[in-house]
C-alpha cells in the first residue's frame, strides 16, 4: 500500500534530508505534503516524488495523512503532536525533544528497540548524539554488559540546523579574507575554534545536550540508572558528529571480541585498521547511512573490563532523518 506523507519543517536541514531519504529508500509515498512557514508557502520544490508546492500547516488537513515527520522545534510538537496523532490521525515521528522522556512515548533507534513502538501513534526520535553513540554502544551492551559510560563529543555545525552550517561557512570565508567572524547561532565564532557548550547549562553544570545523552541512553537501553557522563563540544565540521567513548563492562571484553559484535550490527561499519591509517572521520562518515566505529582498544584504566572506541555518524542522517524514516518503514 502507498502512504500519504507529511513533513513539518520541510525546508529545514533535517526536513530536506527526510525528503531525500524517503526518495532514496523508495518509501511508498502516494502524496507528499511539505509544510513550512507562511514565508515559504506557495514555493515549489523539486523532490524525488515530483515537484511539490509548500503548504502552511493545517491541523485538520494534516490529520488526513498516514505518516507525519515533525522536524521543527519542541514548541510546535508540544502543541500539535498529540492532537495530530490522536485516534485515527497519522503516525507522528517527532524529531524534537518534547516527548523523548515521556514514559508513554517510545524513544526509538529502530535497530535497537523498535519493538517498543508497536501500536504507538506518537514516536520520538532521539537526539543526534545519543542515536549515533548508541549504534555502537548497544551491541557492546548486549555482548558484554555496559556498567559505565564516559564520552566526549566533537559535534558538527549541522546540529544547529541549516543556519549553523551557513554560519560556519560564512565565518570561514570571512576569516580567510581577514574580516571579523560573526556568530549568532553559536556561543562564539566556530571557525578554528572548539566550543565546550551545546545548549544551555543545567543545575549540575552539565549542559542540556550532555544530559540528553544520559537521559536518552538510559531510556533506549532500558537501564534507568546507567551512569553516563558526557562532555559535548562543538567543532568546525559541517555535518558528522564524532564521539570518543570509554566503557566499563560487566563481563570481560577484548578488542577482537568487540570488533566482532560491532561488525555484525546493522547500520554500523567497523573502520579500524590503524596500520593503514583507517579510522572513523567526519570526512568519510558524511552523507552515508552507516555510522563508523573504530579505534577499538582495551582501556588502560578499566583493564579487561574496559574499552575505548571512536564513533562518527552523519548528524542529519542517523542523527535525524534516516533514523526517523527507518522507524516509519518498520511500522
Ligand atoms: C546539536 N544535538 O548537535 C544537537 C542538535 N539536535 O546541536
Amino acid at each position: 500500500s502507498t502512504l500519504k506523507v507529511g513533513i513539518v519543517g520541510a525546508t529545514g536541514a533535517v526536513g530536506e534530508e527526510i525528503v531525500k531519504v524517503l526518495g532514496h529508500r523508495n518509501f511508498p509515498v502516494s502524496e507528499l505534503h511539505l509544510y513550512a512557514s507562511a514565508r515559504s508557502a506557495g514555493k515549489s520544490v523539486a523532490t524525488p516524488f515530483g515537484s511539490v508546492s509548500i503548504e502552511e500547516f493545517d491541523l485538520d488537513k494534516a490529520r488526513g495523512l498516514d505518516v507525519i515527520f515533525l522536524a521543527v522545534g519542541g514548541d510546535f510538537s508540544k502543541e500539535y503532536a498529540i492532537k495530530l496523532s490522536a485516534t485515527d490521525g497519522p503516525v507522528v515521528i517527532d524529531n524534537s525533544s518534547a516527548f523523548r522522556l515521556d514514559p508513554n512515548v517510545p524513544l526509538i533507534v529502530p535497530e535497537i528497540n523498535q519493538q517498543t513502538a508497536k501500536g504507538k501513534k506518537l514516536i520520538a526520535n532521539p537526539n543526534c548524539t545519543t542515536a549515533i553513540g548508541l549504534m555502537a554502544l548497544f551491541p557492546l551492551h548486549v555482548a558484554f554488559g555496559i556498567k559505565k559510560v564516559i564520552m566526549s563529543t566533537y559535534q558538527a555545525a549541522s546540529g544547529a540546523g541549516a543556519e549553523g552550517m551557513d554560519e560556519l561557512k560564512a565565518g570561514i570565508a570571512s576569516f580567510v579574507k581577514g574580516e571579523p567572524v560573526k556568530n549568532e547561532f553559536f556561543a562564539y565564532p566556530l571557525p578554528f575554534n572548539v566550543i565546550p557548550q551545546i545548549d544551555v547549562f543545567t543545575d549540575n553544570l552539565y549542559t542540556k545536550e550532555e544530559m540528553k545523552v544520559t537521559w536518552e541512553a538510559r531510556k533506549i537501553l532500558g537501564v534507568p540508572d546507567l551512569p553516563v557522563s558526557c562532555t559535548a563540544v562543538r567543532i568546525p565540521t559541517l555535518r558528522a558528529h564524532s564521539e570518543a567513548i570509554t566503557i566499563e563492562t560487566e563481563r570481560p571484553v577484548t578488542p577482537d571480541g568487540a570488533r566482532e559484535v560491532l561488525g555484525k550490527f546493522p547500520g554500523l561499519k567497523v573502520v579500524d585498521d590503524p596500520a593503514k591509517k583507517l579510522y572513523p572521520m567526519p570526512l568519510t562518515a558524511t552523507s552515508v547511512y552507516d555510522v563508523e566505529v573504530g579505534r577499538v582498544r582495551q582501556n588502560i584504566v578499566f583493564g579487561d573490563h574496559g574499552l575505548d572506541i571512536f564513533v562518527c555518524g552523519d548528524q542529519l542522517l542517523r542523527g535525524a532523518a534516516l533514523n526517523a524514516v527507518i522507524i516509519a518503514e518498520k511500522l
